[in-house]
């Protein structure tokens, strides 16, 4: 409704000022002006309104600047984040003075050299000077940016440290899972064959191996036993025969994992899955991984100047260091309630806008503290099968 008001406004705008042009020709028909001739009055007048739009176009960014300027982000709260600052800052220098400058310029010479009675414009076909200060003076701009620019990617993206902090970041439509590496600091392998509702990032330990052979042979056994009670040579049978046919080769991807992975296997067992909120250390490199499980999202943490896409099928990677705590940054951006966040920054759905998790900056004791506190994703698989932790019927009862 809002919109086709807004339109009818428009066109009714239009229809107005075509009217008013009609009336302007008929009056100087009638006064006897020839039209085609701009008298000396009209072009003073255009010059002088070019000098008034400037004031006002120029008074309007102020005004920008000033309404929304504090709504940028607080200091950088990353060891790169300055680096990444001050590019911004010098494109946004880079932008902000030729803008100003060639305004300025543009409206002085309307103003100086508007048509008057007697003078006569200079005609100029071609310079060659010219044209070399307005293709090297940009060209050496933009090198100048790009070689900065990669300069500070590869800050951003250099080498891991020994000792840095390895975690997983796992998007999917809606929401973020932090999986840290636990004990042997090693993020254990992970598939998507083995996604199941018991484990849903699809990580491979001895018993999730086991549970998905258990699952899928189950599913197959089930598929088959249908199979008797569908008509021969119909749609259903061929769906049923293609499910089997998908899972069957599921399972022969596990059995195949079963093979080739049996020392790195269980390097996921001890990882940590946290939703919701996730900590880090101040100080102390960061290295993350990420993945997706559907379609593209991007890990987003604006405060520490980070963002990298989450691509299904691959592992994508970044690293930074924390530099303030977020105690600190409450007391700094005096906002007793301020989080560091992790957002989706692709338009990944309908409910992309909800796709976030709350970043906490520990000091390292604290951070020690809350990560020993987490459970291991072997323990909360053991529990949500009411099994206890250190039961092996699992490896028993599955061979
Ligand atoms: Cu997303």
């Amino acid at each position: 409704m809002g919109f086709l008001l807004g339109f009818a406004a428009f066109l009714l705008a239009v229809v107005l000022i075509v009217q008013i042009i009609r009336v302007f020709e008929l009056t100087s028909k009638l006064s006897g002006t020839d039209q085609s001739k701009i008298s000396y009055k009209d072009n003073r007048t255009r010059a002088y309104s070019w000098l008034a739009f400037m004031v006002w176009y120029f008074g309007l960014f102020i005004w920008v600047v000033i309404k929304w300027g504090p709504l940028i982000l607080p200091e950088a709260a990353s060891e790169h984040g300055a680096t990444i600052d001050f590019l911004f800052d010098l494109n946004w220098a880079i932008l902000v003075i030729p803008f100003i400058i060639t305004h300025v310029v543009l409206v002085t010479f309307i103003l100086q050299y508007y048509a008057k009675p007697g003078s006569k414009a200079t005609y100029i076909t071609h310079n060659n000077k010219l044209e070399m200060i307005w293709t090297i003076v940009p060209a050496v701009v933009l090198t100048v940016i790009i070689i900065y620019g990669l300069n500070t990617w590869n800050e951003y993206n250099g080498d891991i440290d020994e000792d840095a902090i390895h975690i997983e970041l796992y998007a999917k439509q809606f929401d973020w899972t932090a999986r840290y590496a636990g004990e042997d600091n090693q993020l254990g392998k992970a598939n998507f064959n083995f996604i199941n509702i018991t484990n849903p990032l699809g990580l491979v330990t001895e018993e999730t191996i086991k549970i998905r052979i258990q699952e899928l042979t189950d599913q197959i056994a089930e598929l088959e036993e249908e199979l008797n009670h569908v008509p021969k040579d119909g749609l259903k049978e061929s769906e049923k025969l293609a499910a089997i046919h998908h899972k069957e080769s599921q399972l022969s991807k596990i059995h195949a994992f079963r093979r080739n992975n049996e020392l790195s296997k269980n390097a996921a067992k001890d990882d940590k899955l946290v939703k919701v909120e996730f900590h880090i250390p101040v100080g102390r490199q960061v290295s993350f991984s990420m993945r997706s499980q559907d379609v593209i999202h991007s890990a987003f943490m604006p405060h520490f100047r980070a963002q990298m896409n989450c691509v299904p099928g691959m592992v994508t990677r970044m690293r930074f260091v924390p530099t303030i705590t977020t105690a600190e940054m409450r007391k700094k951006t005096g906002n007793p309630e301020f989080d560091y966040l992790l957002l989706c920054n692709k338009i990944c759905g309908a409910a992309h806008y909800n796709m976030q998790m709350n970043v906490i900056v520990d000091t390292p004791e604290d951070y020690a503290k809350w990560v020993a506190e987490q459970t291991t994703f072997h323990a909360k698989l053991m529990a949500s099968l009411g099994l206890p932790e250190t039961n092996n019927q699992l490896a028993q009862n599955i061979q």
